[in-house]
């Protein structure tokens, strides 16, 4: 049955030029980057009920939510057989396994990731990393990497540093390069008097942070710029021009999260430009509903419009798609199930493009076949593709994994208080 819609959804997409199974190989060999922070509202192993804060707000209390290490992971090889196709996980580094000893942010080790590192070799999950400048007592007032007091600057450049130490060391032990991203919340709630000293001060720490030269087959650094959050509405010290301009003088990558912007601006217009200046980039592919609220992604507009651009760009080999939502009012392995899952669809779709035509009518400055070619898309048997290659990777598809989520809940989560 799905076999026949396959065959006729190939006969439709290669009548505009577009090899579906070209398409499929591409998708298989994309991976994405998802979020541990998803399965337990960014809560991580440092203590029992620590205050998130730095204006990350997860809402909702539906029940069954990772409460330890063996939980999350639990969930997460739930989550994984119904997401097709080989993935990363990005860990945070509240997640370490302090079983042995809680240690500050500042003295973090590779040994307190070691089992990740294995969890990860097991599961076929390559690893990304990120320091966490947030929910700690050094961080409660907002400033961290930019804070006036030098103490506490060298506090979070120890953290940062170490955190990219060990994602060099997770890079080595995998055979795949770590994403270190460095997401810092501080900014100002009201109006600056003085919007230049944070940024040199935050620009100086960096130096500091970046100043070993490690292995890019172990560790990439990226930066995440934001244009406000709940606190730092009014100034935020790593913007979006502070991080472009460190990215390109320093050749790091640029981290561009889906909400981090005006709510109408998306970021699927900055990839053919970043590009241009920085050697790779990273994305937190999110979905911001009024403000950077972190809703699970979706197959909507601005996602599929970032996937399209990655495609049109020819820029999947320096584009490292994570993920960063983190919705506590639903089911969390749903969550990451639907949320992954939209963002492959929205990739799929994105490969199906028949590229080659589309520039060809405008360049021939045809913009009424580039838009009526535009609009055929969205009715091309787009669901059939996506059916099977859930099917070739053993993984259920639409309406089918729901009932395998409902199953663990029943059997796993709601046995947790
Ligand atoms: C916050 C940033 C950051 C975090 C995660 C937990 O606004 O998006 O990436 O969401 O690191
Ligand atoms: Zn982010």
């Amino acid at each position: 049955m799905s076999m026949k819609a396959y065959d006729i959804a190939k006969e439709r997409y290669a009548a505009l030029g577009v090899d579906v199974e070209q398409a499929l190989v591409a998708l298989a060999k994309t991976p994405i980057s998802i979020h541990c922070w998803q399965g337990d509202d960014v809560a991580g192993f440092e203590s029992e009920d620590g205050e998130l804060g730095s204006g990350l707000a997860v809402t909702g209390n539906y029940p069954g939510k990772a409460r330890s290490m063996n939980e999350l992971r639990a969930d997460l090889e739930q989550a994984l057989k119904l997401i097709p196709g080989s993935h990363r996980l990005n860990l945070h580094a509240i997640y370490g396994d302090f079983s042995d000893g809680l240690v500050d942010r500042d003295a973090i080790e590779v040994k307190h990731f070691q089992s990740w590192i294995d969890w990860c070799r097991e599961q076929k999950l390559g690893l990304d990393f990120n320091p966490s400048c947030f929910a700690h007592d050094k961080a409660a007032d907002g400033f961290t990497l930019s804070h006036p007091d030098a103490g506490i600057r060298d506090f979070w450049i120890e953290h940062c540093k170490r955190s990219r130490t060990i994602a060099a060391e997770m890079g080595k032990q995998l055979g795949t390069p770590a994403v270190t991203n460095i997401w810092i919340p501080d900014g100002y709630k009201d109006l600056p008097a003085d919007r230049l000293a944070p940024r040199l001060r935050l620009r100086e720490s960096l130096d500091k942070v970046l100043a070993d030269k490690l292995n890019p087959s172990h560790n990439l650094d990226a930066v995440e710029c934001k244009l406000f959050g709940i606190g730092s509405e009014s100034y935020v010290v790593g913007s979006h021009e502070f991080y472009m301009g460190y990215a390109i003088q320093n050749q790091t990558l640029l981290c561009l999260d889906a909400g981090h912007f005006h709510p109408t601006e998306g970021i699927a217009d900055k990839v053919s430009s970043i590009l241009q200046f920085v050697p790779e980039i990273l994305l937190h592919v999110s979905r911001g509903v009024r403000w950077d609220s972190d809703h699970v992604v979706l197959l909507d507009d601005p996602t599929k419009a970032i996937m399209e651009e990655l495609v049109r760009c020819d820029a999947l080999e320096r584009t490292h798609i994570g993920l960063d939502f983190f919705d506590a009012s639903i089911n969390r392995i749903a969550a990451w199930t639907i949320g992954t899952r939209s963002a492959q669809k929205a990739l799929l779709l994105a490969l199906l493009e028949p590229g080659e035509k589309l520039r060809q009518v405008e360049s021939a400055g045809d913009y009424t076949t580039r838009l009526a070619l535009l609009e055929e898309l969205k009715t091309l048997p787009f669901g059939a593709v996506w059916d099977t290659f859930c099917e070739r990777n053993n993984t259920p598809g639409e309406g089918q994994w729901l009932a395998e989520v409902k199953d663990y809940e029943a059997k796993v989560l709601s046995h947790r208080s």
